[in-house]
């Protein structure tokens, strides 16, 4: 990959997109974004993409998770609105601005159905963790995703090995993009974003502190919060791009405390800082 066409899109750039809101501005034109995941044993996963999303400025928040997580998804967090996923809960879908699939889904059937169902969204999508795995099963093409792997899931995604993605992370991201449509995120340090016709970025915000859980889920919850605010104003290529930012400087901020030991949860109140 020549570098030279890489772009490296810089803070002054990017932070024109979060203009200040406007003093009529409501709940109604902040977006409504729909969440999907969280399966038995990993509700903090659906849960903290959930309050980042809400950090980030989401009008409304709706999760759809399994009946036994609700009571954690919800725990300290009352702005949630959060249901038991079951099928025909189409209202939902019609409601959504944007939507969110895939932290703690898991790979069940129960995960499968939703998967599928959810996809049926008629706005845009961001797709993460095992809704990358069940893509990796059935090679779905779609313009209006964005797609967030990290380098395991990435392998997965081109039936290949981590070292053969890490080894050229650029061309990994722009074979995933043109192979499943949209934009892809490929995560680690130096996350690239790779969009339709050749649009590259390398994101180099971000440190080794968030080498732990659930930093991922929180990417996912900063992602769906500015699409349900600005997919209708910029392209998912930009939002991407921004909100990487945003995530890779929320933890700049919280390993001012000491990068060995910060937690995913720790980066909510910098997103909110990030996003004003
Ligand atoms: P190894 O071990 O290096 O050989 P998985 P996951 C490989 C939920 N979570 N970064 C690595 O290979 C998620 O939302 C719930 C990462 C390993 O085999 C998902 O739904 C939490 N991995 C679900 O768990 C908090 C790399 O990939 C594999 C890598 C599974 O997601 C945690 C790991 O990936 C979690 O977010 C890299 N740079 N390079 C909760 N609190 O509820 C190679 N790998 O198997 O997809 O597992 O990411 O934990
Ligand atoms: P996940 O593996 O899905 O939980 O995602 C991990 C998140 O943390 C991604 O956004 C990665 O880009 C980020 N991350 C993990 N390790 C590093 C690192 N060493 N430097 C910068 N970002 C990292
Ligand atoms: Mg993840």
């Amino acid at each position: 990959q020549n570098q030279s066409s890489v772009k490296r899109l810089p803070r002054h750039l990017l932070d024109p997109m979060l203009a200040p809101r406007s003093r009529l501005a409501h709940k109604g034109h902040c977006g409504r974004a729909l969440l999907v995941g969280g399966n038995q044993g990993m509700a903090g996963a659906i849960r903290m993409a959930a309050e980042a999303c809400l950090r980030s400025g989401a009008g409304l928040v709706n999760v759809l998770t399994h009946g036994d997580s609700i009571g954690t998804v919800s725990y300290g967090r009352p702005e949630l609105m959060v249901s038991a996923a079951a099928l025909r809960q189409d209202q939902f879908l019609q409601q959504a601005t944007c939507c969110v699939i895939g932290p703690g889904l898991g790979q069940d059937d129960w995960a499968k159905q939703l998967f599928i169902w959810a996809l049926d969204a008629a706005v845009p999508c961001l797709v993460d963790a095992d809704g990358l795995n069940l893509l990796a099963k059935q090679s779905l093409h779609r313009v209006d995703w964005i797609l967030t792997p990290h380098p395991g899931e990435a392998a997965r995604l081109l039936a290949c090995s981590v070292a053969e993605v890490e080894v050229d992370r650029v061309s990994a991201a722009r074979q995933i993009q043109a192979r499943y449509g949209g934009v892809c995120v490929l995560k680690g340090a130096g996350t690239v974003i790779a969009g339709e016709e050749q649009q590259l970025s390398i994101c180099c915000a971000g440190n080794p502190g968030m080498a732990s859980g659930g930093m991922g889920d929180v990417l996912s919850g900063i992602i769906g919060g500015l699409l349900a605010q600005l997919a209708e104003r910029y392209s998912l290529f930009e939002i991407a791009c921004l909100a990487v930012n945003i995530h890779g400087q929320a933890a700049d901020l919280a390993a001012k405390q000491g990068e060995r030991g910060m937690l995913a949860s720790d980066l909510m109140p910098f997103i909110r800082q990030r996003v004003n």
